[in-house]
């Protein structure tokens, strides 16, 4: 089946009709729909599929059973609220895709080929970015995963087992041994676009990044009969640390973004208890980001003593930063006909960054996105774009697999 095609039977699966947005929350329906039709797609291709207890998936094409480790590539299946369709689905039907390129081909792989699905990498549903390659590589502690929830207080155990699935967290062996990974990637970005006019690049590097649950708590009180001297109102603490943040940001060249809140009891005639706002922010370094989330941190502190409210800041999730391995991003890069693609850093997290930080060789190769917009239903790639990354993925495979 081509990439066209898949693309096609894949693209009505979780997209809101009213947005044209997906919502592909992990273990929810539409990202099992995902999940069950990526199992079919390898079951297609004779592709000999291994699970692990945290809803990860590899298949493997492994043509001499005697050898070891092992190439692998892929992405992530769900996405965020209201999501794009290329930011993870575009990678794993790309891996697809590469190996009924290479079996055109008539190239048959010396190392196995594994083509990974790793479950919640965006962390739109349990918080933490990159759960299901963290667990995997023993980077997240299974106890403190288990007692994950989601908004609705699911936890995440119980909502694999919902799902049919038989939680067991922890590090697996999934890719014990293999030699590298390459995850092919939309780029959330224009760096291709705009600056280099090139339909494929290489990745050099992750910002460090992270999220924190900021709690803003008050005194509830009526919103008409309360002066507005007397108040200690949440919600006026969270606005002045929005601000801020972003303003630190812009000072600092880095990113700070509070884009989820929650309100309690969120009626618009009440002046609020409680407000939760996450914030995510990223930096060149790491220097860079501890600093500045410190400096948020203070100016929340200080607005909410000026306010009369309380402020706690609570790390959910931090990812340290990542150089991918110099020497396999530059065999990557380099093309059939001895000049080289452009070589770019990206401040989105990715499941290549954590393999990497467990010591696998990783390297990305990224798709043109020409608005450069994503986490958004405008996200997009052209298909000739997406063709030529088949086409890349493939020639990468063939050249590390031989
Ligand atoms: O949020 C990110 O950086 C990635 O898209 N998960
Ligand atoms: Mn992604
Ligand atoms: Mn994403």
């Amino acid at each position: 089946m081509s990439f066209e095609q898949m693309w096609r039977d894949l693209a009505p699966v979780g997209r809101s009709q009213r947005s044209g947005g997906y919502h592909r929350s992990p273990f929810g329906s539409a990202e099992r729909e995902c999940a069950a039709w990526f199992e079919e797609e390898c079951a297609r291709r004779s592709l000999a599929l291994t699970r692990d207890g945290n809803g990860n998936l590899v298949a493997w094409w492994r043509p001499d059973a005697s050898v070891d480790g092992g190439v692998v590539t892929g992405s992530h299946l769900d996405s965020v609220a209201d999501g794009g369709a290329y930011d993870g689905p575009l990678g794993v039907l790309s891996a697809l895709a590469a190996v009924d390129l290479l079996r055109e081909r008539s190239f048959v792989p010396v190392k196995p080929i594994g083509i990974a699905a790793f479950v919640e990498e965006e962390g739109s549903r349990f918080g933490v970015a990159c759960l299901g390659s963290r667990l995997m590589t023993g980077a997240l502690d299974p106890q403190r995963a288990a007692e994950l929830t989601d908004g609705e207080g699911v936890f995440l155990p119980d909502a694999m087992s919902q799902a049919g699935l038989d939680p067991e967290l922890g590090r697996s062996d999934l890719l014990d041994g293999v030699d590298c990974f390459v995850e092919l990637h939309v780029e959330q970005g224009r760096e291709l676009a705009r600056h280099q006019d090139a339909p494929i690049g290489v990745g050099s590097a992750i910002w460090p990044h992270s999220r924190s649950r900021f709690d803003f708590t008050g005194e509830a009180n009526h919103a008409g009969t309360t002066g507005m001297e007397e108040r200690h109102d949440p919600m006026l603490t969270y606005a002045m640390t929005a601000l801020a943040a972003n303003k630190q940001a812009r000072l600092a060249g880095a990113r700070a973004t509070f884009g989820r809140v929650d309100v309690r009891p969120n009626a618009t005639n009440a002046v609020p208890s409680h407000v939760t706002a996450w914030l995510d922010a990223r930096s060149e370094t790491e220097g860079g980001l501890a600093a500045m989330t410190q400096d948020i941190t203070r100016m929340a502190t200080e607005r909410a003593a000026r306010d009369g409210t309380r402020v706690s800041v609570t790390e959910e999730s931090l990812s340290g930063a990542v150089r991918f391995d110099p020497e396999l991003a530059s065999r990557i890069a380099a093309r059939q006909d001895g000049t080289s693609r452009p070589v770019i850093a990206t401040m989105a997290g990715h499941d290549a960054g954590v393999l990497a930080a467990a010591g696998i060789p990783a390297a990305m190769l990224f798709v043109r996105n020409p608005t450069g917009v994503s986490h958004s239903p405008e996200e997009f790639a052209e298909m000739a774009d997406c063709q030529a990354g088949v086409v890349a993925l493939a020639d990468t495979l063939q050249r590390l697999a031989s």
